[in-house]
């Protein structure tokens, strides 16, 4: 653990965004290195615990009822297919596991099941993660109680891009539910997508957000938007009329998020099956300290082992174990 900065100004991030890319990096690499084992990367395992059917409107996401993507609404797995579940990713040298549900926020009556969820993997000596939309307070605690590590919500882009990107509720309701997680006792995993359309001012809103939050997040995921046929911004990026991610920029912002919020483990999340192994390894040269791996995000492609196993074969990265 390293002294974290919590009072970042926009100005002092986007100086930054704007350093030569070489010394943007060796800064980056100089903050992970003082923190974290240089070359150990986390791998994590996402499942998609209840997928499609879902209420709100995010303008990126597959799993949104109103957009024609052709996913199909499935209802919540039950505890032992997830644990079954938990236990092939741990086989296959995953030492996290994320659950995610398309939901606006669950129900009540869901809970038991999802706190036998969390029990389940924990037993198995896995990290655990869980990302179900918004949350009372009652269901944050009930969370934290299970044993919960981290719960993910992310803020996805800058205070002034959100109202363009989901209308079905605000910025602010994420908050929300990111101090109700806090007040469980539970860590806090957010971040945003990187190339929905959004400018340099919006990336460096979308960190100054991040890494003025005390305490910061502890896990700060950054996708690549994986576009979506059917889907607003999927269609934008898809039909030319908004800029596709450029591997530098995403490099960029992977290394600010590092230098400004140390201690947090940086997630390169989405979109790494378009990647490159060399936009990769820049990525992790920034900073980044987790993937997910597995050949399914929660409803797209993902590398998969075979190219995964290379890249850490080629790069000389490690697996991180467990903290949980
Ligand atoms: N429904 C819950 C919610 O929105 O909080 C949890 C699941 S949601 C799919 C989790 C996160 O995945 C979103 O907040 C978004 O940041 C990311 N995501 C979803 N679709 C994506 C896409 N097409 N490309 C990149 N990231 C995506
Ligand atoms: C996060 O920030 N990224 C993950 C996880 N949290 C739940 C989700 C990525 C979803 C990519 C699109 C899909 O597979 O549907
Ligand atoms: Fe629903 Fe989450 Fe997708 Fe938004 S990102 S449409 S809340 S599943």
């Amino acid at each position: 653990m390293t002294t974290a900065r919590h009072d970042w100004t926009r100005q002092e991030i986007a100086a930054l965004f704007d350093l030569p890319f070489a010394d943007l990096v060796f800064q980056a690499q100089g903050v992970h290195r003082a923190v974290f084992p240089a070359n150990a990367v986390q791998k994590s395992q996402l499942l998609s615990i209840k997928t499609g059917g879902c209420p709100e409107d995010c303008g990126y996401c597959a799993q949104a009822a109103r957009y024609h993507t052709g996913i199909k609404a499935d209802k919540l797995m039950t505890v032992t297919e997830v644990v079954a579940a938990a236990a092939a990713a741990k086989a296959s040298g995953a030492s996290r596991f994320c659950m995610g549900a398309a939901w606006r926020g669950p129900r009540d009556r869901d809970m038991a099941q999802l706190a036998e969820m969390v029990h389940g993997v924990r037993a198995l000596g896995l990290e655990t993660c869980m990302t179900l939309g918004m949350l009372s307070g009652s269901q944050a605690e009930a969370l934290g109680q299970a044993g919960l590590d981290y719960y993910n919500h992310n803020i996805d882009t800058s205070p002034e891009y959100y109202d363009d990107v989901a209308s079905t509720r605000d910025q602010a309701d994420r908050l929300e539910t990111l101090a109700r997680v806090r007040d469980a006792g539970i860590s806090v995993c957010c971040g945003g997508i990187i190339g929905m359309g959004e400018s340099r001012t919006d990336r460096v809103g979308l960190i100054h957000t991040l890494a003025t939050m005390v305490p910061h997040p502890g896990s700060v995921p950054v996708n690549g938007l994986v576009p979506i046929a059917g889907t607003p911004i999927g269609d934008a990026i898809l039909g030319g009329r908004a800029p596709a991610i450029d591997g530098v920029e995403f490099a960029r912002t992977v290394a600010v998020a590092r230098i400004t919020m140390p201690n947090a483990v940086v997630r390169l999340s989405a979109g790494r099956e378009a990647m490159s192994d060399e936009a990769q390894a820049l990525c992790f040269l920034a900073g980044a300290n987790s993937i997910f791996v597995g050949e399914r995000l929660l409803t797209t492609n993902n590398p998969g082992r075979d190219r995964d196993d290379t890249l850490f074969e080629k790069l000389g990265l490690v697996p991180m174990e467990a903290s949980a």
